[in-house]
């Protein structure tokens, strides 16, 4: 999954694909490197970031994702918000990516089930503006796994079939360093649910700090915490920099079989 953040303000590659040209162009080119699907936002996650209204949202994505559906390419859109995903599900969408789990607008669920579409439901402590807070966990696999378990029967309940859930645990969204390595550690905990483990380490800060705050150690964490992830049962491995990561996929899964 290559992600293109038609945002101002994303962490990692906002304001870079802002302009809709340059984000339809950022689409093609990662799925010519081999992303299977483009994840298309238009509100950035990022800690303490607040919500973008439902129009500004769909005036930053739409274009982009009937361009690049257009174009054959599958594309899914990273919004909480049913508004949002309806008009992108007509413009060409095929996978609904919502980091809330359907928490922020329950009938996002319900536009799901009449669509038909997959959708991944994500853990997140709260809400982007107060996540980063001092987050804790009793035991943080143990939690995340019961709220994904809670979210897919959820999400069941709504008339979405199971086949159309991917559960991720929400990488960097309210947990600290070792929160979110013992989720790598015990993603295999998470893929026992079931259903299939989308996994975003994505450039996130973590990366940088453990490997001694280096900005570029970004990239190579990036790779390395993504291969790690496919040995515990990950299944979806979104990410910005998709030919270096599907080099390393390539190199790992050819090891592991
Ligand atoms: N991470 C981000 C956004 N959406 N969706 C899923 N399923 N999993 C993730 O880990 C995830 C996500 C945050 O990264 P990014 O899109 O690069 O930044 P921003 O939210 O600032 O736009």
């Amino acid at each position: 999954m290559g992600v293109v953040n038609v945002t101002p303000d994303s962490f990692s590659d906002g304001g870079r694909f802002f302009a809709h040209e340059d984000a339809i162009a950022q689409g093609r080119k990662l799925a010519a490197d081999g992303a299977a699907l483009i994840d298309v936002g238009g509100e950035s996650t990022r800690p303490g970031a607040g919500p973008v209204p439902e129009d500004e949202e769909r005036r930053r994505v739409l274009p982009v994702i009937e361009a690049l559906a257009t174009e054959g390419v599958e594309v899914s859109v990273d919004t909480t918000k049913a508004g949002v995903a309806g008009p992108a599900l007509e413009a060409g969408a095929v996978v609904v990516n919502d980091v809330s789990a359907f928490r922020f607008d329950p009938e996002l669920a319900a536009l799901t089930a009449s669509a038909g579409v997959t959708c991944v439901l994500m853990h997140m402590l709260g809400e982007p503006r107060t996540m980063q807070e001092d987050p804790r966990y009793e035991d943080v696999v143990a939690d995340v796994k019961a709220f994904l378990e809670e979210r897919l029967a959820f999400a069941v309940g709504a008339g979405i079939s199971e086949e159309r859930v991917w559960l991720d645990p929400g990488i960097g969204f309210g947990k600290t360093v070792e929160h979110n390595l013992e989720l790598l550690r015990r993603l295999g905990e998470i893929a026992a649910i079931g259903r299939p483990v989308v996994i975003g380490t994505s450039r996130k800060s973590f990366l940088a700090k453990i490997a001694g705050g280096a900005e570029e150690g970004r990239l190579a964490g990036t790779v390395a915490s993504n291969v790690m992830a496919l040995e515990r049962g990950a299944e979806v491995f979104r990410v910005h920099d998709v030919a270096e990561v599907r080099d390393a996929l390539r190199v790992a899964a050819a090891v592991l079989r």
